[in-house]
């Protein structure tokens, strides 16, 4: 058998030699996790480094929208929205577990090689460097939480032997396991928290139905000044976003760059100025992305800067007063129904202004301007309305305006949306050419940026009838003055014939 001390000074197990605990090495190697944790962290929120658990994150929420995994996870836990908090707190368990035992089960160097072979081959999206340097860390600290605080040379059952030192650093490791403990769900519970405050919405999980009311993606409605064809697609590694002029601090931030905002998710309806009465422009999504404040925050404004002004990659320009600019519910767009935005609909980055219509809100933007001066935006220059603030408006969907089908002396639903800045509270349907108006059922939107659909019960006699629809919101009454869309958006109820036979 050889000596014990030459076994210390290798830093390797003798197979002969008696090992250290598992649990003692477990708990070391547990200390020295939560401390890569929080300098990682650390690295994420001053150095903008990519976060192994954000990406974990990634491919396990992916995982959940396999519909198999959900309806599984769905029948077992009741998850519903839960499944976001699910996967946070599976991602720590998964991380830090994970690290422990890698550090528990081999030797340091090996421990840290797996972590950086781990993440590159399962995390691709850190690509290589960040995990070698993360590899690198995580040996440096297990190499000295080993050495500080591994006691008893070759082992703590060593002889039976304890010395005073050994205690010392028995009682330590447990102290400062315990204290990893508390920073661990401290920092889960403070991210969660965080998750949570600035959130209107839950993230839809990818392969599972999108809540009632939102549009899905492919059938979001699509208006662009371009041909589609000629719309730009824009290069996650080559965009960026350029914020200058009147600024403290003018920045250019790379897609990347952009994840150091605090996420926000808020459903939200959009609307196209032109759509006419009744007409198919508007849709309702899951929006995710950040708050313009905090990119404004970020770059400081000077004192003479009045006018937002936007620029997008097709040449799209757009402008906004500061003062309407500094509103905390402006949103730079990043997510659509919890999916990467498309091409179509503005990838990497666009605006959401609530309570205006969709010509104010630039797809594909690359450069942001604070200036005193204002430029009209594409479409103001052509004479469409500067503020396009959506005018209260009210939709029947069903039966259809087109070709309608409905069956005398059966019960049927009058069904439709609603929307306007402000809550719906109140729609009222007419069947018979505006006489008569009965209340319809509303159903309550999870925001107050989307819209409200609603719901009345109809059975028909056989006949010819008129349906119409018109919406409330507090005191303000939908317009019943047929207008065109040019210039200020399109007013006046939504009426048409339908047959019952
Ligand atoms: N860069 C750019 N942004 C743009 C436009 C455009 O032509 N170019 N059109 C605007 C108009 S008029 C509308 S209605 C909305 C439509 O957004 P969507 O197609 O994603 O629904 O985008 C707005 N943003
Ligand atoms: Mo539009």
């Amino acid at each position: 058998m050889s000596n014990p001390e030459s076994n210390l000074q290798n830093g390797k197990q003798n197979k002969n030699a008696p090992a250290q605990h598992f649990w003692w090495r477990l708990l070391r190697a547990w200390i020295a996790a939560v401390l890569l944790s929080v300098i990682g962290y650390a690295a994420l929120v001053w150095a903008g480094l990519a976060y192994p658990p954000i990406a974990l994150f990634g491919v396990l929420t992916q995982a959940l929208g396999v519909p198999a995994v959900f309806q599984f996870l769905h029948k077992l836990l009741g998850l519903g929205q839960d499944a976001k908090l699910l996967a946070f707190s599976g991602v720590a368990v998964l991380w830090l577990g994970g690290l422990s035992l890698l550090g528990a089960v081999s030797v340091p160097w090996a421990a840290a090689g797996m972590l950086a072979l781990l993440c590159i081959v399962g995390l691709g999206s850190l690509g290589w460097w960040l995990p070698l340097l993360y590899g690198l860390v995580f040996w440096a600290l297990l190499e000295g939480v080993n050495r500080l605080l591994t006691f008893g040379p070759g082992g703590e059952r060593l002889q039976g032997v304890t010395t005073p030192t050994d205690t010392a650093r028995r009682l330590t490791t447990l102290g400062l396991a315990a204290g990893g403990a508390v920073v661990a769900g401290g920092g889960l519970s403070a991210l969660l928290k965080q998750g949570s405050a600035d959130t209107t919405a839950a993230a839809p999980v990818p392969g599972q139905p999108l809540p009632f009311g939102v549009t899905p993606v492919e059938q979001f409605y699509y208006v662009s000044k371009n041909l589609e064809a000629f719309d730009p697609r824009l290069s996650a590694e080559k965009w960026s976003l350029t914020v200058s002029g009147l600024v403290q601090t003018p920045k250019t931030y790379r897609l990347a760059d952009l994840k150091q905002f605090a996420p926000v998710t808020s459903e939200r309806t959009l609307s196209c100025i032109s759509n006419p009465v009744g007409g198919p422009l508007i849709s309702n999504g899951i929006w995710g992305g950040f708050r313009l404040t905090d990119l404004l925050r970020d770059v400081g404004i000077q004192k003479e800067a009045r006018f937002v002004l936007w620029k997008a990659a097709d040449g799209y320009t757009e402008s906004l007063p500061l003062g309407e600019a500094l509103d905390p519910e402006n949103l730079l767009i990043t997510q659509l129904n919890g999916e990467a935005l498309n091409a179509k609909h503005g990838f990497p980055l666009r605006v959401l202004i609530p309570g205006r219509y969709g010509m104010k809100q630039p797809r594909w933007i690359t450069n942001i301007t604070l200036s005193a001066e204002d430029q009209p935006g594409y479409w103001v220059k052509r004479d469409w309305s500067k503020a396009a603030r959506v005018e209260l408006m009210s939709r029947i969907d069903q039966p259809p305006e087109i070709d309608p089908v409905v069956k005398a002396g059966r019960q049927t639903f009058i069904r439709g949306v609603a929307f306007f800045s402000q809550p719906i509270t109140k729609v009222e349907v007419s069947t018979d050419g505006e006489k008569t108006w009965r209340e319809a059922e509303l159903v309550r939107p999870r925001s107050i940026y989307a819209w409200t659909p609603w719901q009345l019960a109809w059975t028909p006699e056989a006949g010819q009838y008129t349906l119409a629809v018109r919406a409330y919101s507090g005191d303000t009454v939908q317009k019943k003055a047929d207008k065109d869309a040019l210039p200020e958006g399109a007013t006046g109820y939504h009426r048409f014939e339908v047959k019952v036979s």
